[in-house]
């Protein structure tokens, strides 16, 4: 079964396989989001179990994330429906001092998917560029998202920044990532928090009144 092969590739960091195996099971008629939720998902959480007790390194890691966009290529346009039209606009970005981009990547797709216009400042976004970019696009949502138990703070340090260039007032603010939590979201003052993709997208249609 390809779905176990495409588990298998991104396990093991094999992103021509990935990449073949995905479009496979495409063909085969199985949908974008099983393949994300059953396949890849489930890989690049065993790849951090095994990093947790030392049976990978970050070069496995990172060869681990690769083999994952190569599946990600293929899914995203099926994940993200292009046709959807927009309910709002969102500014993501994994905070700064911090390079994890695959939930980011996905949280700003399942966003797209639901009709958002999605403004994605990549990686390591310093408070200042987040502060800049509320100015000049004026976003109806400020995403941001943190893996690392210290970049937390770099959330912080954004919402501060926003409050500081008066700015926090005119956007809803969500966070996530796998050391965010609802507690902590709600102890920096942030409107938002969302556990996975899924909810995240859900999250912010409710932030903005908008029916799931
Ligand atoms: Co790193 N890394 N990493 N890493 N890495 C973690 C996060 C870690 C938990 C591994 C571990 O120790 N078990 C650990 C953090 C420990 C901690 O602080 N608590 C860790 C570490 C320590 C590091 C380095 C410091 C390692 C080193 O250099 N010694 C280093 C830091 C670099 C930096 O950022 N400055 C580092 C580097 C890397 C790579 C570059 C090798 C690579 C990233 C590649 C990339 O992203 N392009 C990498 C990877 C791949 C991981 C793991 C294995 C996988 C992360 C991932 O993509 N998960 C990870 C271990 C793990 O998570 N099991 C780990 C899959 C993804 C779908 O899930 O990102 O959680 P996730 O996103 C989810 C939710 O969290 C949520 O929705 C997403 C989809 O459902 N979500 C949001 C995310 N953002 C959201 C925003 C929202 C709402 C929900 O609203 C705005």
């Amino acid at each position: 079964m390809s779905l176990e092969k495409i588990y298998n590739a991104v396990l093991n960091g094999d992103a021509p396989t990935a990449h073949a195996e995905t479009q496979a099971e495409l063909e085969a008629g199985t949908p974008a989001e099983t393949i994300l939720n059953e396949a890849c998902i489930p890989a690049m959480t065993e790849v951090g179990r095994l990093f947790e007790i030392g049976e990978k390194f970050v070069p496995e890691m990172l060869i681990a994330a690769r083999a994952m966009n190569a599946s990600m290529e293929l899914l995203k346009p099926l994940l993200a429906d292009a046709g959807v039209q927009q309910i709002g606009s969102v500014v993501i970005g994994t905070v700064a001092g911090d390079l994890h981009d695959i939930g980011k990547n996905l949280v700003a797709m399942m966003m797209e998917g639901a009709g958002f216009k999605i403004i994605d400042l990549g990686t390591d976004v310093a408070p200042s560029r987040f502060v800049e970019t509320v100015k000049a696009e004026k976003p109806d949502i400020v995403a941001m998202s943190a893996l690392l138990t210290t970049t937390t703070k770099s959330i912080i340090a954004t919402i501060e920044a926003l409050e500081e260039a008066g700015v926090r007032d005119q956007v809803k603010v969500m966070v996530g990532g796998a050391p965010v939590t609802q507690d902590f979201a709600d102890k920096v003052g942030a409107d938002g928090f969302a556990p996975d993709a899924g909810s995240a997208a859900r999250k912010a249609k409710a932030l903005l009144g908008i029916a799931a």
